[in-house]
């Protein structure tokens, strides 16, 4: 095995009655364009309206075989640099005897990659990718966050409904535009992601310190929930407001995936207090 000790963390979640089953129904499935060549000015203008636009292939299949090994040597201890390895919390006193493959289906996610493989950071400024997204921005795109959330057969759980820039320290109107690169067949039983169109258009929502950092399951409006299936090296690009949101995974396939986020190189970053202000429930006249 030889795995390196490189410093790693468990997830503390602990299950406290999960979610209604209806949370993550669907109404509707969208399949997306082909590819990012077909990207249109009437595409980039839905995304506008939508908040949303998914692309079936999107990177070639040596460079998701790439991104994939990247990964598999920040998850074995290949970079020691590397403390961003997150494990499933069950799997605690057993990784040692974990193989490399095995290994795979015990992680939950690993929190910034870039900077410390590679090809993850090829990834991260993968010229046709950027380009849409400047496309979308209307300006240079900076990296803001990265992070990969694996969702293992079985054991992935839940990320609840929520809007990216609740997270992040950013100015409200910012154009925080996120690429989410699918690494399996993403499909709505393992944990595709799903939107709800337009609701970039709302503004912020409050969020809670729940089952994560989310919206309230009361105010997710359900009869709109948009599935986004995608096959392996397919992305998804979508807005820091719009509700998004995916289930656990009970299947016995892997729903692998990386998220990077993206923000215009010319915006000045704000604070905790700042964010908080505006999507914290301090204050406020609102429960969940
Ligand atoms: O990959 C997932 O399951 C959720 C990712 C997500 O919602 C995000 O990165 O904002």
């Amino acid at each position: 095995m030889g795995h390196t000790n490189h410093k790693v963390s468990f997830d503390n979640y602990e299950n406290d009655g999960g979610y209604s089953p209806d949370l993550y129904e669907f109404h509707d499935i969208d399949e997306g364009l082909e590819n990012l060549e077909s990207v249109s000015g009437d595409h980039i203008d839905k995304y506008h309206q939508q908040g949303y636009l998914p692309v079936k292939r999107a990177i070639s299949p040596e460079e998701l075989a790439d991104v994939k090994t990247g990964m598999m040597r920040l998850i074995s201890g290949g970079n020691p640099d590397f403390n961003g390895v997150q494990f499933e919390g069950s799997y605690r006193d057993r990784l040692q005897e974990l193989s490399d493959e095995e290994r795979w289906d015990v992680v939950r996610k690993l929190q910034h990659f870039v900077g410390y493989d590679d090809r993850l950071s090829a990834l991260a400024s993968h010229p046709e990718l950027l380009g849409v997204i400047e496309r979308i921005m209307g300006e240079e795109p900076a990296l803001f966050a990265h992070q990969a959330i694996l969702k293992p057969p079985r054991v992935g759980r839940e990320k609840p409904w929520h809007q990216d820039h609740a997270y992040f320290n950013l100015p409200l109107g910012t154009e925080i535009v996120s690429v989410w690169l699918s690494l399996d067949h993403a499909t709505p039983e393992n944990g595709c992601m799903r939107v709800i169109p337009s609701t970039h258009q709302n503004g912020p929502v409050v969020h809670f310190k729940r089952r994560d950092w989310q919206i309230c399951d009361k105010d997710v409006v359900r009869d709109r929930v948009v599935a986004v299936p995608l096959p392996p090296g397919g992305c998804l690009f979508w807005s820091g407001m719009v509700h998004h949101g995916t289930p656990e995974n009970n299947t016995d396939n892997r729903r692998r995936a990386v998220q990077l986020h993206y923000y215009p190189a010319s915006v000045e970053k704000t604070t905790s207090e700042e964010r908080l202000a505006i999507f914290g429930s301090e204050g406020k006249d609102v429960s969940c």
